[in-house]
């Protein structure tokens, strides 16, 4: 899901293999952006082979494991044509490391090798149909199949072409996919195709393209001639004729999950669509090619011009990673419940948790223990994993747990909430639980962190890599997170099923009205310019949108460097309602649950003093709107999700107020992305 391939080949385009190891690694750091925590390479070896090499970590620490490896590699040598492909993985199959990272490959002789990008998720019956087959397999990963079904076809079908072989295999996928092969049998051929996941391909020749269209052919439509690209052996469509652009024939491809890889080689790019298959032939051309015919297929692909920035590329068509983070959440929430949430049967499998499912309902209580945002998805649901699981719940700040020396007993069950899995009081407040033989359950977002290998088991929340310093989409995937744990807590308590259902029922539409709720953009927009200026910004509600109050503030903070606070509304007459007058700014949070008389209270309160607040209230309640000064309308859902849709008019709101203010939204001063100090 989250990795990216990048392929490359020179044809009579000579270059050293130095060279060539460069440019799949240059192509790689382009890419890392998009977050990976493995990398490799498959190239030609010395002898006729192929060779490749993989390394755990960042991809300087692949630069430096092929550097060490100058010697074996002939780095000096020079290849005409050749074909390399290259890979970042950010696992959600198996821990990162080097027999997990990519390119997977066929058998030891490395006879077929593949880089791939997405999800295959029929992998474990195609697994085992290969190992009945005596296909042994070296990784945990579902893209190792990819390389040994082609060589199972291969020696089925000893006469398929490349592109053939790839059509095969493709036609046994399910799932989403970006793929690219190379093979020692096929020399100086790539063949690569998609379905689901991104692909482009960047041209680069000396001479001018014959055409701005690659033409597609159909395995069933004997009447297609075969149009090739680029030099002297293209045609055009209209007219089938020979169209000879110069004797220079050389060519150099780039493949790459997004352009950002290709830009500064060529801006002459083509994006596949999907179950295209590319192939490059031994002669250098580039061919399209299908199995079936589609009718709404165009029959030709356009060679399009890129004229972004590389920084434009990456965030899509954001201004920062943050706000394209925000964005994402309609995808990134469903990502988090894929394969583990039924909606049909109303059922709910934590694959981390099932098998400590039992010793956690013996245990005498529930602590979830993070630090910043993640500690904020903690108190967002709280109440609810109390409602649902019956056990006392404490919350902690990790650094305040430590200062505390808190104890912790042999049957408390400790959840560590982080987006890195690497925080530093986190995972200290982790270790002294886990001395005191506590049960240790970690929430992260990144497979092999140090919580994740730490703890005893856990939930991956799959959120996909966040690279914004302000935590986003992290925060509703750990809420998400949470909530399924609690849903699958209180299972088998048959008073509680109606309560599950309505939850059940409410996350399956909350991908709809995360949409809706973002629609909101550009009125927040310009409600943050009538705050941006302010010196002080104050967020109230209560129940469960009191952590919406403390997550919103807290954005508000950390990328504005605007005062903020979070309140409870209940505390108001305890002392914030001294800085309410009409100057002061406020954000007020009412939803219709069972605090909103309460609420509504606070809201009077507060215009009693001429506070004039911003109101986020539930879509058409018109009751609250009386007392506003603007009004945000959110979607209702069930009261224990509701703050995953009333954080995000906050997450904008920070965003915009920075954008004004001209903070660096993606790397606010003084703040780490994962604090790894104390
Ligand atoms: C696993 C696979 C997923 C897919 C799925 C199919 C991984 C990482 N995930 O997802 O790709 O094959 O099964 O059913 O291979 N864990 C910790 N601490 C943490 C987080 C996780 O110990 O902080 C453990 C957890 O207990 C489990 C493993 O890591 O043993 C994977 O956790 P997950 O949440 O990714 O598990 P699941 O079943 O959703
Ligand atoms: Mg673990």
């Amino acid at each position: 899901m989250y990795v990216c391939i990048f392929a490359y080949l020179n044809f009579l385009s000579p270059k050293s293999r130095a060279e060539i190891i460069e440019l799949l690694i240059r192509g790689l750091e382009r890419l890392e952006y998009r977050g990976y925590d493995s990398a490799g390479i498959g190239i030609d070896g010395v002898d006729s082979g192929v060779a490749l090499v993989k390394q755990n970590g960042k991809v300087k620490c692949l630069r430096d494991k092929v550097e060490a490896l100058e010697d074996q590699l002939d780095f000096g040598r020079e290849l005409e044509t050749h074909v390399g492909i290259a890979h970042t993985r950010w696992a959600t199959h198996g821990v990162p490391s080097e027999i997990n990272s990519h390119p997977h490959r066929s058998d030891v002789g490395n006879e077929f090798v593949v880089v791939h990008n997405g999800i295959i998720t029929n992998y474990k019956d195609v697994k085992q149909f290969l190992m009945q087959k005596g296909h042994k397999f070296e990784s945990e990963t579902d893209t190792e199949i990819i390389a040994k079904l082609i060589k199972h076809l291969r020696d089925l079908h000893p006469n398929y072409s490349f592109r053939e072989l790839v059509e095969q295999v493709i036609q046994q996928l399910e799932g989403a996919f970006a793929l690219a092969f190379k093979s020692k049998f096929f020399p100086g051929e790539l063949v690569t195709t998609r379905r689901g996941s991104p692909l482009l391909v960047g041209i680069k020749t000396k001479e001018k393209l014959s055409s701005d269209h690659i033409p597609v052919t159909y395995s069933k439509d004997h009447r297609a001639h075969v149009y090739e690209l680029p030099h002297g052996l293209a045609r055009t469509e209209s007219t089938a004729e020979f169209l000879p652009l110069g004797d220079d024939r050389a060519v150099e491809y780039f493949f790459a999950s997004d352009a950002s890889a290709i830009i500064e080689h060529t801006n002459r790019v083509i994006y596949l669509l999907d179950d295209d298959v590319a192939s490059v032939d031994s002669e250098g051309v580039l061919k399209i090619h299908r199995v079936k015919r589609t009718l709404e297929d165009s029959h030709a692909r356009e060679i399009t011009t890129l004229k972004m920035e590389i920084q434009q590329i990456m965030k899509g068509n954001f201004s920062s990673f943050m706000q394209k983070e925000i964005f994402e959440q309609p995808e990134s929430v469903v990502n988090t419940m894929r394969g583990r949430i039924n909606f049909d049967n109303e059922t709910v499998v934590l694959g981390g948790i099932k098998e400590h499912l039992n010793e956690i309902r013996r245990c005498r209580r529930l602590l979830l223990i993070a630090c910043g945002t993640s500690y904020h998805s903690t108190i967002a649901t709280r109440q609810l994993l109390e409602e649902l699981t019956e056990l006392p719940v404490m919350v902690d700040l990790a650094s305040d747990f430590l200062d505390r020396n808190t104890p912790i007993f042999r049957d408390d069950v400790c959840f560590f909430v982080s987006q890195s899995g690497e925080t530093a009081d986190t995972l200290l407040a982790l270790r002294y639980c886990k001395t005191r033989g506590a049960l240790i359950v970690g929430i992260t977002n990144t497979v092999g962190s140090s919580i994740c290998r730490e703890s005893h088991c856990g939930v991956h929340i799959n959120a996909g890599p966040e690279i914004g310093v302000a935590s986003t989409k992290a925060y509703t995937s750990q809420m998400i997170s949470l909530v399924m744990f609690a849903l699958m807590m209180s299972e088998d308590r048959i008073s509680s099923q109606p309560r599950r259902s309505e939850i059940i029922q409410g996350l399956r539409a909350l991908p709809d009205q995360i949409k809706e709720v973002l629609n909101l953009d550009s009125k927040i927009q310009e409600i943050s310019k009538t705050v941006y200026e302010k010196k002080s910004l104050l967020v109230l509600g209560r129940g469960y949108n009191y952590a919406t109050c403390l997550e919103g503030a807290l954005k508000i903070k950390e990328i504005t460097y605007m005062h903020s606070e979070g309140i409870l509304a209940g505390e108001l007459k305890h002392g914030p309602l001294a800085l309410v007058d009409e100057g002061m700014p406020i954000i007020m949070i009412c939803s219709r649950d069972n605090v909103f008389v309460k609420c509504m209270n606070a809201l009077q309160q507060v215009t009693a003093r001429e506070g004039r607040p911003i109101l986020i209230c539930n879509k058409g309640d018109e009751e609250p709107q009386k007392y506003a000064s603007s009004v945000l309308e959110v979607p209702k859902t069930v009261d224990c999700l509701q703050g995953l849709l009333t954080v995000i008019p906050l997450q904008l709101l920070s965003y915009h107020v920075a954008v004004l203010k001209g903070c660096n939204v993606d790397c606010p001063r003084n703040l780490a992305k994962s604090v790894t100090v104390e």
